[in-house]
């Protein structure tokens, strides 16, 4: 079956998640489309049903567009470290609890760990984009690196001042939004999804 292409316009951002809204506005910004955010529209969060990240990212794409009539975007992404067997992965947002909380999350992460075994961990993002017709095409990316204890840098969101990707020294937390942008798990799967959208002015 052919590649659906995304026609100039609107596109909800089906995220509730202000720091993916950030980096995903940054890489749709040349594409030159009219972003609109699941939040400004009320949408619903749909609940994460899925077994795998781009069945989560595939079923809120899905659900923002059928209730918007309008093309929509999603994210599903998280943290997957090996020794862990891949958590807390999909799960990545509920080791924050209810209030959201990463300093919980990543301590969470540190005390499942053995600290002096090894730390290689993975992001994983799946990008889903949906039309109302029930249409969807999916992409996933993949950085990997390792993991810091304790914490370190203010900049970025959810996990990132625990993971150091591979060929840095510093964490995402540390590094400036400019160069997290530029190569991340989410920049990778966006440079998958970038053919399917209009082309850039
Ligand atoms: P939406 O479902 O509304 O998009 P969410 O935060 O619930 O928001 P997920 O279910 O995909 O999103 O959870 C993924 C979690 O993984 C997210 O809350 C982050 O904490 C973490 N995560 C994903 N990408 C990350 C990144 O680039 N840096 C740090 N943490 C990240």
């Amino acid at each position: 079956m052919s590649r659906r292409q995304l026609q100039p316009g609107r596109l909800v951002l089906a995220t509730h998640n202000p720091g993916k809204v950030v980096e995903l506005a940054e890489l749709l910004g040349p594409h030159g489309l009219e972003v609109v955010s699941a939040g400004e529209l009320g949408l619903d969060e749909p609940e994460e049903t899925g077994s795998t990240f781009i069945a989560n990212a595939e079923l809120k794409a899905l659900a923002a567009a059928k209730a918007s009539g309008l093309p929509a975007l999603a994210d599903d992404s998280g943290l997957c470290v090996d020794a862990l067997g891949g958590a807390p992965g999909i799960y990545s947002a509920r080791w924050a609890g209810p209030d959201k909380d990463f300093m919980v999350a990543m301590m969470r992460v540190r005390d499942a760990l053995d600290l002096e075994g090894p730390r290689n961990a993975h992001f994983i993002c799946a990008l889903s984009l949906a039309w109302p017709d029930g249409h969807v095409e999916s992409v996933e990316g993949r950085v990997d690196g390792m993991l810091a204890w304790p914490p370190r840098g203010d900049n970025g969101f959810g996990y990132d001042p625990m993971f150091i990707m591979d060929g840095k020294s510093r964490t995402f937390g540390e590094i400036s939004r400019d160069e997290k942008e530029a190569d991340n798990h989410r920049a990778r799967a966006f440079l998958l999804l970038r053919p399917l959208l209009p082309a850039r002015g």
